[in-house]
């Protein structure tokens, strides 16, 4: 039996991969923040997997601690799925975001080096990284340009695998994430506040929805397919990085009319721009490319925005708003 260790087991992804895993025949154990042992994790019970994770407390920065966890554990794979994942929330308290992101990956990854090298590890990079890049589509070889504290510590995380896996041969390999969302996705994300919205105009308890720029443009996806891609990269022979996105770009103003659409309401009747949502150094996403995940993994996306936005609204209003 494959046994894998996930950080950030009471996030969004690590529920799905955890799913995912479990369903192959893994054991999963799952590191979490210390102090708050046995804490009910929200996300697991949602896929019904609570009970067949084993969930053990660790500061990611305890070298000492991680490398105990490791011989302790030996895992076949590792995942790096931990972070203060809420990019604005990066300039408030930039040294935090840094240590969660920047010093956590390169802490495992020499626990890692010393105490267990076999162990595949996976890195959850994300497309912040190329932030003001000037290129039209994005792919593996665009230039990073990070723009923000939550960016720049990711980008560091992600060179320090690329280092470890070139440099001290470890089995080490980067997914460069785009926007991917599900029902469990908070209202801080702009999907998770359109579900949530519609859901509670719906219901009467709202009028209107309060959103930043509609003109922006994302390539979102569903995270039940991205931990797919996730997995595939730790089956590869040889390590290596991958961008995961659907190739879709869309605007916030048509993943609003999606929704709003399905919820038979008119989106202009409810939405309202507050220009203090409005970011001052947004990134630009024109195009995702994915090629290389689809050619060398066989990684495709099942899940088109159509069905996620439904998928989202339709639990957002199950849950009867927030
Ligand atoms: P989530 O925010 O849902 O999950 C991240 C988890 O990491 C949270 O549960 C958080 O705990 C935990 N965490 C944060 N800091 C620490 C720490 N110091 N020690 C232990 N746990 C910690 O994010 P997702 O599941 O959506 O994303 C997974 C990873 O992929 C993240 O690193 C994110 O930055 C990256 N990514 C995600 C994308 C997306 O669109 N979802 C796109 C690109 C990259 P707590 O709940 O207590 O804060
Ligand atoms: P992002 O996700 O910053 O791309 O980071 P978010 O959903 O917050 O923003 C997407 C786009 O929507 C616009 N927007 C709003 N965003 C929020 N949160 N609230 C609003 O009211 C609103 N109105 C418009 C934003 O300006 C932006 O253009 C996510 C996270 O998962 C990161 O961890 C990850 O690295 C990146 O995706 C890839």
């Amino acid at each position: 039996m494959s046994k894998a260790l996930i950080t950030g087991i009471a996030g969004q992804d690590a529920a799905y991969l955890s799913r995912l895993l479990l369903d192959k025949g893994y054991e999963v154990v799952g590191i979490d923040r210390p102090g708050r042992p046995g804490a009910p994790l929200p996300r697991l019970q949602g896929l019904g997997v609570a009970g067949d994770v084993r969930v053990v407390g660790l500061d990611l920065t305890d070298f000492s601690g991680l490398s105990r966890l490791l011989e302790r554990e030996q895992p076949d794979e590792l995942y790096n799925l931990a972070g203060q994942s809420i990019v604005r929330s990066s300039w408030q308290d930039p040294i935090q975001a840094t240590k969660d992101t920047a010093q956590a990956a390169l802490t495992l990854l020499e626990a890692l080096r010393l105490s267990w090298p076999s162990a595949r590890f996976l890195q959850a990079s994300s497309s912040e990284m190329f932030g003001g890049a000037k290129q039209d589509r994005w792919d593996e070889a665009t230039p990073f340009l990070p723009h923000s504290p939550y960016a720049v510590a990711k980008l560091f995380a992600h060179q320090s695998t690329v280092n470890y896996r070139t440099t001290l041969g470890l089995h080490a390999s980067c997914a460069i994430l785009f926007n991917h969302e599900s029902p469990f996705r908070g209202t801080d994300f702009v999907l998770g506040k359109i579900a949530d919205g519609v859901a509670r105009i719906k219901l009467g308890q709202a009028r209107t929805l309060q959103l930043g720029n509609l003109d922006s443009q994302r390539d979102w996806g569903h995270a039940r397919d991205y931990v797919c891609a996730m997995h595939l990269m730790l089956q590869q022979a040889r390590p290596g990085d991958y961008v995961v996105a659907t190739g879709r770009t869309a605007t916030v103003r048509e993943a609003c009319r999606i929704a709003f659409a399905h919820a038979g309401l008119a989106m202009d009747d409810h939405v309202v721009v507050d220009p203090a949502l409005v970011r001052p150094g947004e990134v630009r996403c024109i195009e995702a490319d994915a090629s290389k995940a689809r050619r060398e993994l066989g990684w495709e996306p099942k899940t088109g925005l159509e069905d996620l936005i439904v998928e989202m609204v339709e639990a957002a209003h199950r849950r009867g708003g927030r």
